[in-house]
């Protein structure tokens, strides 16, 4: 799988599956989730309120991931995933890389092979950047899929230099 660095703004990419940094309620929230939503209309919402009703009535657990429509996205589904909220516990890291994993076997499951990733956990729940972005490059270095394309979407120069760092720094 190739690996591609993109600053900007994951609701704009055209690929076949953005993930949404979602929580477990699946019922929307700020950042990249709010955008997703406000980007995409309420069909999004309307299929994650069905799948509380049914797969996830105690919400998607943390490092796991689920599929609906991407609406009126470019994309042709989001993949919703529950990163977890930073606490500085070593076991954290796990489920982090997880999200990744996790989400590209739903793309795989769809038949997606272009994927666009926000960096899951480094916003409202406090992941640390530099370690946010090695895990997301760790995980989706190691993943054995048949998605071609993981984009990694950083929001703003910041985050897009890091990642760049990190990424010459792995080879
Ligand atoms: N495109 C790409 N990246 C973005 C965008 C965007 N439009 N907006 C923010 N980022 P966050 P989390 C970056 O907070 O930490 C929500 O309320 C941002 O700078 O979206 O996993 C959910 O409902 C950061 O680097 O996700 C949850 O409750 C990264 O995306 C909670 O936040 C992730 O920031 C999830 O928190």
């Amino acid at each position: 799988m190739r690996i591609e660095l993109v600053e900007g703004d994951i609701t704009a990419q055209a690929v076949d599956a953005i993930v949404n940094a979602a929580n477990s309620s699946l019922l929307g929230g700020g950042g990249v989730d709010g955008a997703i939503h406000r980007g995409g209309g309420p069909e999004i919402l309307a299929e994650c309120r069905e799948l509380r009703d049914t797969r996830y009535p105690d919400g998607l657990p943390a490092g796991d991931a689920v599929a609906t429509t991407a609406g009126r996205l470019a994309a042709r589904w989001v993949i919703h995933t529950v990163g977890p909220v930073y606490s500085g516990e070593p076991g954290q890291a796990g489920t982090l890389r997880s999200c990744y994993t996790r989400s590209l076997a739903v793309a795989d499951e769809l038949g997606a092979e272009t994927v666009a990733f926000p960096l899951i956990s480094a916003g409202a729940f406090g992941w640390p950047l530099e370690d946010a972005v090695a895990q997301a490059l760790a995980a989706l270095g190691s993943a054995e899929t048949g998605v071609s394309e993981a984009r990694l979407v950083l929001f703003g120069a910041d985050a897009f230099q890091v990642a760049e760092r990190e990424m010459r720094r792995r080879g």
